[in-house]
């Protein structure tokens, strides 16, 4: 088979993205009044603010603002998280990061697959937060003996995915009948069913033990919980909500507002109860599926991250039980330690980013400079932030607990093991940080080269 008849796994994920968006659309209409609400939201932050407008277009990030989002979902056994990994490959998205939610109370454990090279997370950054339960931190052997049987009899995957992807895997690629089937076969595996595959009884045992539990092991697939549209005014989408009939998780998670924004800041609408089917034709509801929205900024150094996490831990102290309000006045307090200010974070290397000529620079002629700094100086080069493109531990364990009812569970923190998660994967997880740093250090090399010839 000839190469030029596959369609690239960058269109593959445009496809499956929007389809999952439509599907859940669908089956959760709160979340088309959200993306409404972020479009317009974003439109009118556009209007009032044209700089941002333009310095987005210059950074290539306004034409993939509305294709934007992300999406969650949990899966309950090593084969099932293995069979993902190479389902997310043919559509170019692949293993970022390693989150310990056991921290956080949540008996699970994380990456993000995502697109990786920058042209394609241009094109779409679909991304796709992927929790792994863990069994062995139920301490009741009955229930845990109980869940893995369950988990054992189930194939979250349909012939036609499976077919396809090992299609992919010896051909190299999909031909573009094969694609749209792809896309379709996929989707099913994020589907909901409002059947259950177990009695009320077992449901109900499961979810005593963690309700994220039963979420995990009493349905046929791993229903998508989640999807999360990029907003450029977080606190306005937050404030709006209860307007629009959606009731807002307490607070929002992440920094605090800032005039350069860092990492990513996130905020939900809270899970809907629904009805569900049990076994036995037993009527009952669970809880599980919401919306969330994010605004996204700077990637930040492991020195820049490190300042992050000790100025979060400090706010914490101080923000525990109070609203939102006060919350992100508090917030923005204790950050005020952390420079807001672009030139700065680069001086003093707190955050990542990517360099490139200006116009003097490409009219220069040949420059031997090698000092960066110099070349700022003589307005050869600027600097553009580079968006973070991951997630946050601590964010993910409040997003995890506004819609686990505030369940969590000492018992099981401190339990990293990323040995173990790689071991289910079939595969290491890719180091983010390293990705921003070859970012970083490809554009510094390809301006040096520019300048010299
Ligand atoms: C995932 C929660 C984490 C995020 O954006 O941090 C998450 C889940 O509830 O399954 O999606
Ligand atoms: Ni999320």
């Amino acid at each position: 088979m000839n190469r030029q008849t596959f369609v690239s796994p960058d269109e593959i994920r445009d496809r499956f993205s929007k389809a999952m968006s439509a599907m859940y659309q669908a089956e959760v209409p709160q979340y088309e009044t959200l993306l409404e609400l972020v479009e317009q939201v974003n439109r009118e932050t556009l209007e009032r603010d044209p700089a941002l407008a333009g310095r987005l277009t210059v950074h290539g990030e306004l034409d993939r603002l509305g294709v934007e989002r992300h999406g969650a979902i949990r899966v309950g056994s090593d084969e099932e998280l293995a069979m993902l990994r190479r389902l997310f490959a043919v559509m170019g998205m692949h293993p970022v990061g390693y989150y310990d939610l056991s921290e956080a109370g949540v008996p699970v454990h994380s990456t993000a697959f995502r697109p990786v090279d920058d042209a394609s997370l241009a094109r779409n950054p679909f991304r796709v937060f992927t929790s792994l339960l863990r069994l062995e931190l139920i301490e009741n052997d009955t229930l845990r003996e109980r869940a893995a049987e369950i988990l054992a009899a189930r194939d979250i995957f349909t012939d036609g995915a499976r077919e396809l992807i090992a299609t992919h895997e010896s051909q190299g690629g999909l031909t573009a009948d094969q694609a749209e089937r792809f896309v379709n076969e996929a989707l099913e595996t994020f589907r909901w069913h409002r059947d259950a595959t177990v009695d009320l009884e077992t449901y109900e045992a499961l979810h005593a033990e963690h309700r994220l539990i039963a979420d995990v092991v009493c349905f046929r697939g791993p229903h998508i919980n989640h999807l999360t549209p990029r907003t450029l005014d977080i606190d306005e989408v937050q404030r709006r909500m209860p307007q629009a009939g959606m009731d807002p998780k307490e607070v929002i998670e992440g920094p605090p507002r800032r005039r350069c924004p860092i990492l990513l800041r996130q905020t939900s609408f809270k899970a809907l109860e629904e009805s569900i089917l049990f076994a036995g034709e037993r009527q009952g509801t669970h809880t599980a599926r919401f919306g969330e929205i994010e605004q996204r900024g700077v990637a930040l150094t492991p020195a820049g991250r490190k300042l992050y996490d000790q100025l979060l831990k400090e706010s914490r102290r101080r923000t525990a039980g109070l609203d939102n309000a006060e919350h992100q006045r508090v917030l923005a307090e204790v950050f005020r330690d952390f420079p807001d200010d672009e030139a700065e974070l680069r001086l003093r290397g707190l955050a990542f980013f990517e360099y490139a000529l200006t116009d003097a620079g490409r009219t220069a002629g040949r420059v031997v400079e090698r000092d960066i700094e110099a070349l700022f100086e003589r307005g050869l080069i600027e600097a553009r932030p580079i968006t973070y493109e991951d997630f946050l531990p601590v964010s993910a364990a409040g997003i995890f607990q506004s819609n686990l009812g505030g369940d969590r569970n000492e018992a099981y923190a401190g339990n990293a093991n990323r040995d173990a998660f790689e071991a289910a994967l079939g595969a290491s997880v890719i180091d983010e940080l390293a990705l921003y740093a070859k970012r970083e250090q490809a554009s510094l090399t390809a301006v040096l080269v520019a300048l010299e010839r």
